[in-house]
């Protein structure tokens, strides 16, 4: 039966005894173990009657067993929903009921409260850091055979929700194909093969993490050493080890902060990937004076997978993520009109290729908005191509805050705030911080005549958003800065905080 991911990332004839992964401790998991794995956990997932088409929401830490889930997802033909970490059960419940998740997996400490909340036509299943759970229980008493679920290219493979400017999450729906196309595109583009060993040390419940990183790794039967999550003092144990690095700027910033990270640690390796956010051209020139190496830079969204990268042998340019991928068409277009803009000018970027995404679950309108009826899709990222064809990333049309490569969608947190007693309204900006690139910072004002309580309304926010989230600083102002329209000023916001932190 045909399956596209399984069988070109999965099927017999790559389970083979080479490692796949090590985890922290330097336990190898080969490509059979894994294999069998998910295939156990694929059999259990059937066994509590999943069938294909049905979506499995995941929010789990990262160990080879969570990992091992979007696999057995693959091979019974379940679409693979993973879940921030550091979601709430507000926000959590937000994207169960959205997505109509069949079942749930989640850390044990929240079970009981899902269970209470969950309708019982949902299943909730526990995995936790160590890999112990209900899953795996139910998993160790399946077989490793697999009668693996037969799915079209066009068939939905994942749904990841990618927050909005309304404040509302939206599910992106990747296919097969979606996947395939850039896991193959990206393994060539990079030179991935099979004596290759990446630091994994990114979360697995986003595209960056799990898909660009694992998909790559599992096409060209590399390894990775399986990080629970990026530790300084791991990173710099384990980087002999490893030949490829993908991170979020502020790896490398974090890095280039320790003088053991140093050009003999890292002559062996063979390159440094870097998106999710802006890399700083200090940032790169830096580490190219310090390690001789050139990072590679490259430019992906939840909807598109990778669009954009820095090429393996030409010249990697600071400041720009590269050229279209081979089988991607860029545009630049007027943000009003849509038109063609002429090479060097700046606007919005728009894709089209067969990373990019089938649209939001169930969304039609939103799907309509951002992705044309010819298949471009509308990134909301300013850019323009240089004169060599280098794209560069000059802006957002979007209002949208990058932390530490997570996005944060102000409109979500001022949409809190409003809520809150005493608030009149509120303004939620990003400004520049020494480590996560930004960082939130949030103002509001009073109703006439009142004294908010922030250190009340800061509290409500550790219940109600994602760490990540909650702005850094609270502070009240007397009125927000307004055009002559009545808007909001945000620049102005952003202009006279930028010191704020650093
Ligand atoms: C943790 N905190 C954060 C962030 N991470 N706050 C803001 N932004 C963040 N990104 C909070 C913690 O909860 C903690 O709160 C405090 O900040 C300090 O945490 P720390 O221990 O320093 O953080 P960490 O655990 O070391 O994590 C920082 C990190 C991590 C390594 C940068 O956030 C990370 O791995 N980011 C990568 C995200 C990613 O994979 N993005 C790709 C998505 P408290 O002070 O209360 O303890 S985008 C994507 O996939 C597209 C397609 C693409 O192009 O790649
Ligand atoms: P997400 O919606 O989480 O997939 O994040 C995608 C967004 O991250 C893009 O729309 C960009 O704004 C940003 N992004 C990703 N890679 C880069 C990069 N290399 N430089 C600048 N921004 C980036």
């Amino acid at each position: 039966m045909p399956n596209p991911l399984y069988d070109s990332l999965l099927a017999p004839g790559r389970h083979s005894d080479r490692t796949f992964l090590t985890d922290i401790h330097g336990k190898p998991l080969s490509y059979r173990d894994f294999h069998r794995l998910a295939a156990r956990q694929a059999n259990a997932l059937v066994s509590a009657g999943l069938v294909p088409g049905d979506r499995l929401a995941v929010q789990v830490e990262k160990t080879p067993e969570a990992l091992a889930l979007y696999a057995a997802c693959v091979m019974a033909g379940i679409v693979f929903l993973p879940l921030n970490t550091a979601y709430t059960l507000t926000e959590l419940d937000y994207f169960i009921t959205d997505s109509g998740a069949r079942a749930v997996v989640c850390g044990p400490a929240i079970e009981a409260e899902l269970k209470a909340r969950c309708s019982t036509a949902v299943s909730v299943f526990t995995l936790d850091g160590e890999g112990n759970g209900t899953l795996s229980e139910l998993a160790e008493r399946q077989s490793s055979d697999i009668a693996v679920a037969a799915r079209t290219e066009g068939d939905l493979a994942a749904l990841l929700y990618t927050s909005g400017t309304t404040g509302r999450s939206k599910g992106a729906m990747l296919t097969h194909a979606n996947l395939l196309s850039n896991a193959k595109t990206l393994a060539e583009l990079w030179h991935f093969d099979a004596d290759d060993v990446l630091l994994h040390a990114l979360p697995i419940f986003h595209t960056h993490g799990l898909f660009v990183a694992c998909n790559v790794t599992l096409t060209a039967q590399a390894s990775m050493i399986f990080l629970p999550k990026f530790d300084l003092a791991a990173m710099l144990r384990l980087m002999p080890r490893a030949t490829v690095l993908m991170g979020v700027p502020t790896f490398y910033t974090r890095l280039l902060n320790d003088e053991r990270f140093n050009r003999d640690l890292v002559a062996h390796m063979r390159l440094f990937i870097s998106g999710s956010a802006p890399l700083l051209a200090e940032t790169h020139i830096e580490f190219e004076a310090r390690t001789g190496h050139r990072i590679l830079e490259r430019y992906g969204m939840t909807e598109t997978n990778m669009s954009v990268s820095n090429p393996y042998d030409g010249e990697r340019r600071a400041g720009t993520v590269g050229f279209p991928l081979p089988d991607v068409e860029l545009k630049i277009t007027d943000l009003e009109t849509g038109a063609s803009l002429a090479p060097g000018e700046p606007g919005m970027i728009e894709v089209r290729g067969p990373n990019v995404f089938q649209g939001y679950w169930g969304m039609p309108e939103k799907t309509k908005a951002e992705l044309r009826d010819n298949g471009f899709f509308i990134t909301g990222d300013i850019g323009r191509v240089d004169e060599d064809g280098y794209v560069q990333i000059v802006g957002r049309a979007k209002d949208l805050i990058i932390s530490g490569g997570l996005n944060i969608y102000p409109r979500e947190i001022e949409l809190f705030l409003d809520e809150q007693p005493d608030v009149l309204e509120s303004a939620v900006v990003g400004v520049p911080h020494p480590d996560f690139g930004e960082a939130v910072l949030a103002f509001i004002v009073a109703r006439p005549g009142t004294t908010p309580d922030l250190a009340a309304i800061s509290q409500k926010a550790m219940q109600n958003l994602a760490r990540f989230k909650q702005p850094r600083e609270l502070i009240q102002l007397d009125e927000l800065p307004r055009n002559t329209m009545g808007k909001v000023q945000k620049a102005s916001l952003r202009q006279s905080f930028q010191d704020r932190f650093l």
